[in-house]
């Protein structure tokens, strides 16, 4: 996938197919002879490997980033969780090459004014300019990760479909193609990968859809070529590799509620004091440094968010 941001899009530079495809595989060439060399023993030959990754240019820095010491790119791309390509934190990292992600189309649909459509990747995002937004990511197994995403806010693009009032939720679909995603040959969670937000969560400015990471387009392990981030939910929320996006009136059940309803709620809320069933949720261990921290309400956005759930039972909505 091509990235081009809105304003310096001509029709002269929309390289043809073809020689973008040859570009691909020129770029996969050599990049792969530098992740080959690069890639750590702990994981294996496959590991980290670099999969066409595009730079993108002229990036709009995001007053909402945080400071905090970023990840490496090696944290980022090779600790995942990706049940498509397995449950082992290393399989995304050595399986989700096997992933085609060109051509890529979403399905945009449900109750909306605009009538519904696959609406290819580059037409989806075209219109909107891509910031670097620098956000903590926080695992409901009590790890987290500082990431540079490059993306645009989801609703931007909520705007462009003109929902209905009848529009309550938002819900989301990850790819099913057993053929490529050796997870989803097993019963690990009932595929397709689904999650929701609700209309004002997904509205919310620091929702964001992801292209990026590091200035240059996602790898497949981390979801490309398109993911949602909610920084101020568990990672689960932040579902990967998106072909549909649904405005429903009801509230979606989601894949991790689907499976383990007493463990994993809709919402999803960072929280310190609401524990885990089976481990506590007050500190995290941020990857790749020795000492816990402590967990912040809300992941630390509780200014901007905390709103939301006014009146709200954060134990029983959890
Ligand atoms: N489709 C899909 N999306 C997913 C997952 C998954 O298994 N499948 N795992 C989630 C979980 S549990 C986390 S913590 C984050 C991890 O994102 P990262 O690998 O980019 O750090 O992705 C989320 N999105
Ligand atoms: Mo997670």
């Amino acid at each position: 996938m091509l990235i081009k941001q809105a304003p310096d899009i001509r029709s002269s530079e929309i390289t043809p197919e073809r020689v973008y495809r040859n570009r691909r595989e020129f770029i996969r060439t050599a990049s792969g002879a530098v992740a080959g060399a690069m890639a750590g023993a702990a994981f294996g030959p496959e590991a980290g490997r670099v999969e066409a990754q595009e730079p993108i240019p002229n990036l709009l820095k995001s007053p909402f980033s945080t400071d905090e010491a970023l990840n490496s790119f090696e944290d980022i791309t090779t600790y995942n969780n990706f049940y498509e390509f397995g449950l082992d934190k290393g399989d995304p990292a050595r399986y989700a090459h096997e992933m085609t992600i060109d051509p890529w189309s979403v399905r945009v649909e449900g109750e909306m004014n605009k009538p519904a459509a696959d609406v290819p990747l580059e037409t989806l995002l075209r219109p909107h300019p891509l910031e670097e937004r620098i956000y903590r990511l926080r695992c409901v197994e009590a790890w987290s990760m500082v990431v540079p995403w490059v993306g645009f806010p989801l609703g931007d693009l909520i705007k462009r479909f003109e929902p209905t009032s009848k529009a309550r939720y938002v819900r989301f679909e990850t790819l099913y193609r057993p053929s490529e995603m050796r997870g989803q040959r097993g019963r690990s969670l009932d595929w397709p990968y689904v999650e929701g937000l609700r209309m004002d969560e997904a509205m919310h400015p620091l929702t964001i859809l992801a292209v990026g990471v590091y200035g240059k387009t996602l790898l497949n392990q981390q979801g490309a070529p398109l993911r949602l981030v909610v920084p101020w939910k568990y990672g689960f929320k932040s579902i990967k590799s998106i072909v549909r996006i649904q405005f429903v009136e009801d509230q979606p059940r989601n894949s991790w509620n689907v499976a383990i309803p007493n463990e994993y709620g809709f919402y999803s809320n960072v929280n310190p004091e609401v524990n885990h069933p089976r481990w506590s949720q007050a500190s995290e261990r941020r990857i790749g440094s020795f000492f816990r921290i402590r967990t912040q309400m809300f992941n630390g956005y509780a200014d901007q968010v905390a709103s939301l759930y006014d009146g709200m039972d954060l134990r029983r909505y959890y």
